[in-house]
């Protein structure tokens, strides 16, 4: 009876400690992904890995200022109002569309969206396109980054029947 308890206690403690062992082992090969999604306001300036990633991204990103919309439709451009960008300061870029042969794009319906794909968040703010200046040129109002690292900023473009969406990267420092 007593060497039937001592062996069932045995066999409960080592499943414990195997179960333990596995969930640390399986947290710890987690932690790359999940850390950033549900730590990084707390890590962002505390974690030595975490600075790394956000300063130099692993590959090369595009951060050219002018690119091509996804389907080739519009080529668009931007200017900030703050160059260079830096982090936590509201400020309004001018985005110039242009048609693939250089024909200014008149009273585009655009939408702004963007975030952080290395965190899994969002802007902190919703830029609105607030006025057409003319020309293709159009005021992009209400942006701010507030931390550093790779940010994607997206435009939905909306002109002449037609819908294409262009992607900026930018990389800040801070
Ligand atoms: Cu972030």
């Amino acid at each position: 009876m007593l060497r039937g308890m001592k062996k069932t206690t045995a066999i409960i403690l080592a499943t414990a400690g195997i179960t333990a062992l596995f969930t640390l082992l399986l947290f710890i090969y987690l932690m790359p992904t999940l850390g950033p999604r549900f730590m990084h306001g707390r890590m962002a300036n505390a974690m030595p890995a975490h600075r790394m990633m956000n300063s130099a991204p692993a590959f090369n990103l595009n951060t050219d200022r002018e690119r091509m919309t996804d389907n080739g439709l519009f080529r668009v451009s931007f200017v900030s109002e703050l160059d260079p960008v830096a982090i936590n300061q509201m400020h309004s870029w001018t985005l110039n569309v242009v048609t693939a042969d250089g024909r200014a794009v008149e009273n585009a319906a655009i939408t702004v969206d963007g975030g952080m794909p290395q965190h899994g968040h969002g802007l902190p703010t919703s830029p609105q396109v607030t006025e057409y200046l003319g020309d293709g040129a159009y005021r992009v109002e209400g942006l701010r980054f507030q931390m550093g690292g790779w940010w994607e900023v997206k435009f939905d473009i909306e002109a002449e029947g037609q819908t294409d969406a262009v992607t900026f990267n930018l990389v800040l420092g801070g």
